[in-house]
C-alpha cells in the first residue's frame, strides 16, 4: 500500500514493498579529515553534516525490515577498469591509484575507499561497486534492483551534484521513482547542493522528488 510523504514538487507515493534505500558513496575518502576530498583542499564539513541525518534514516529503515544498498565509487587494483581520461583529469600530482592518505586512490580493498563506520553495511545489504559517477554504469544494480521487484529509490549520499545527480538520472531514464533526501546529500559545495536539488524536483519532478529525512522516518513509523 503506498504513503504519501510531504515532498517536492508534490507528495511522494511511497511503496515500502517495491521501494530500496540506495546509499551513495559514504566512504571515508570523500568524508573523513585525513582521506582523499580533504587532501584536495575541500570543506569535508558539508559532507559530515549528512552522516547523522543518514545514521537515524538507516536505523528506522533496517527496523522496517526494508532494501538497504550500499555503493562505492572505486576501481580494480589493476586500474584496468579506470578510464584514463578519469585518471589524468584536474592534472592533480596524486589521482586515482595512487598512494594516498588511507591506501591507493578510490581502489578496491583500500580503507579510504571503504564505507565509514557509522554507516557501514549490515550482513546481507548489497554493496555495489561502481568505476563511475552513476550506479547504474558498469554494475549489476539493474539486476539486484528487478530481483526484488523494487520500482522505487530513496537516495542519499555525496556528492548532490555529481554521484548523487547521475544516479538519480539513470534511474529516472530506467522507470524508477527516486526521493533524495536533502538533509541526507551534500556536496563540498553549498550552492551545488541547493542547485543539485533545484534540478531534480523542477519542472514538475523532471527527475524525481526532494524531501527531508524525517518525513521518511515518520512514515517509516506509522508503517510499523
Ligand atoms: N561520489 C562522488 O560524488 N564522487 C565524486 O568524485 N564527487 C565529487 O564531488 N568530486
Amino acid at each position: 500500500m503506498a504513503q504519501e510523504i510531504a515532498a517536492q514538487p508534490y507528495a511522494f507515493a511511497f511503496d515500502p514493498a517495491h521501494c530500496a534505500l540506495l546509499i551513495i558513496d559514504m566512504q571515508r575518502d570523500f568524508l573523513e579529515p585525513g582521506g582523499f576530498g580533504a587532501m584536495l583542499g575541500n570543506d569535508v564539513s558539508q559532507l559530515r553534516r549528512t552522516i547523522e541525518p543518514n545514521r537515524r534514516l538507516l536505523a528506522a529503515w533496517r527496523a522496517a525490515g526494508l532494501t538497504v544498498i550500499h555503493t562505492r565509487e572505486g576501481h580494480r587494483p589493476d586500474l584496468a577498469d579506470l578510464p584514463p581520461a578519469k585518471k589524468i583529469r584536474g592534472k592533480g600530482e596524486t589521482t586515482i591509484g595512487d598512494p594516498g592518505p588511507m591506501g591507493r586512490i578510490l581502489v578496491r580493498g583500500e580503507a579510504g575507499h571503504d564505507i565509514i563506520p557509522e554507516l557501514y553495511p549490515a550482513a546481507g545489504e548489497p554493496v555495489i561497486d561502481k568505476p563511475g559517477k552513476g550506479a547504474f554504469f558498469a554494475t549489476d544494480l539493474s539486476a539486484i534492483l528487478a530481483h526484488r521487484g523494487i520500482k522505487q529509490l530513496v537516495v542519499t549520499g555525496v556528492t548532490t551534484e555529481v554521484c548523487v545527480n547521475t544516479t538519480v538520472r539513470e534511474a529516472n531514464d530506467r522507470g524508477f521513482d527516486c526521493l533524495v533526501l536533502s538533509d541526507c546529500c551534500g556536496s563540498y559545495f553549498p550552492e551545488f547542493h541547493e542547485m543539485g536539488l533545484k534540478m531534480i524536483k523542477a519542472q514538475g519532478g523532471i527527475f524525481g522528488w526532494v524531501a527531508s529525512s524525517e518525513e521518511v522516518i515518520q512514515t517509516l513509523k506509522k508503517e510499523a
